[in-house]
């Protein structure tokens, strides 16, 4: 079952349930969260109280999926992601960090993908996070910025997993690679950071470690990058990512995590405005989002 989140008559969030035939109906919650809570006090999974509603108040009022005006599945009050958690990031991140030479020796990266203790960092909070097909930003002040297409779990506050989402984990490689101290900076700004389309709840995803991630990204009307990774070559399971994001942390009822890249485009691939990024996991979805570049203004200075 999948969940989506879209501007009834273009005012009102409500929260839908998307049939095979890309059709959308609406369920009487404005958010993820009231689903899930709905369900705890009906003592029900959100899968069963959705289908009994469905049931109860028929097909009469539906609407056409790709004419909607979406939001992101859960309005989420902070996004959190992990770090080298696929062999392909590690690689990646270590070509950054060592002006191009791969064989460098053992890097802060190759611990951490081999450390008990995973990278997790802070991406992003509501504010900052952006609805599907709305414009992803890309930095002024940076000249080598890819999108990070991930599978991500949206999880409640003692850390159980709801569902899963598709997340973009925006990021500028010559930033984090002139400085890992600079992580923050390579990871967030206004609009870096994007979610959806749909949640698919846990209890109807089969297997969560055997989900096809692709990556597309266009420029000009022509397909210019196109990748494709599996989550069976995640390095850790879901559940330790979440153990270590909640251990002595306050986590809020639907928090999403990123779960880590193993798509990365070609060193030489920088993003541009007016691109346009698809990510498609099929039990999913497609999450678009066209790319604006921020007008640099003539001098970061602030007077
Ligand atoms: O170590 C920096 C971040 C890596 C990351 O975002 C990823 O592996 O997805
Ligand atoms: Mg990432």
């Amino acid at each position: 079952m999948k969940i989506i989140r879209f501007l009834k008559n273009n005012e009102k969030p409500t929260l839908g349930a998307l049939t095979s035939q890309e059709q959308v109906i609406p369920l009487p919650y404005s958010d993820f969260m009231e689903l899930v809570n709905d369900a705890e006090n009906k003592k029900c999974t959100p899968l069963k109280l959705v289908e009994q509603l469905i049931k109860e108040t028929g097909t009469t009022e539906v609407f056409i999926y790709d004419e909607l005006n979406l939001l992101t599945p859960v309005a989420a009050p902070e996004v959190w992601a992990s770090g080298v958690t696929y062999f392909k990031s590690r690689q990646a991140r270590n070509y950054e960090a060592s002006n191009g030479i791969i064989d460098s020796p053992q890097t802060f990266y190759d611990k951490v993908y081999d450390a008990e203790r995973p990278e997790l960092f802070m991406k992003s909070t509501e504010a900052r996070t952006i609805d599907p097909n709305k414009h992803l930003n890309i930095r002024s002040d940076s000249e080598w910025q890819i999108p990070e297409p991930e599978v991500a779990v949206v999880i409640n506050k003692e850390g159980k997993i709801l569902g899963y989402t598709i997340g973009n984990d925006m990021s500028s490689r010559d930033i984090e690679g002139e400085n890992p101290l600079y992580l923050p900076q390579a990871k967030i700004w206004k609009n870096s950071c994007s979610f959806g389309p749909a949640i698919v709840l846990a209890e109807s995803l089969q297997n969560p470690y055997n989900l096809e991630i692709r990556l597309r990204i266009y420029r000009n009307g022509m397909k210019i990058v196109e990748d494709s990774a599996n989550t069976n070559q995640l390095k850790r399971t879901y559940e330790e990512l979440i153990s270590f994001l909640i251990r002595d942390n306050l986590i809020f009822d639907g928090t999403v995590l990123l779960t880590g890249t193993s798509i990365v485009p070609p060193n030489e691939f920088t993003l541009k405005d007016g691109d346009r990024i698809e990510i498609e996991v099929p039990e999913i979805g497609v999450l678009t989002n066209p790319i604006k570049k921020i007008i640099s203004k003539e001098s970061h200075v602030i007077n």
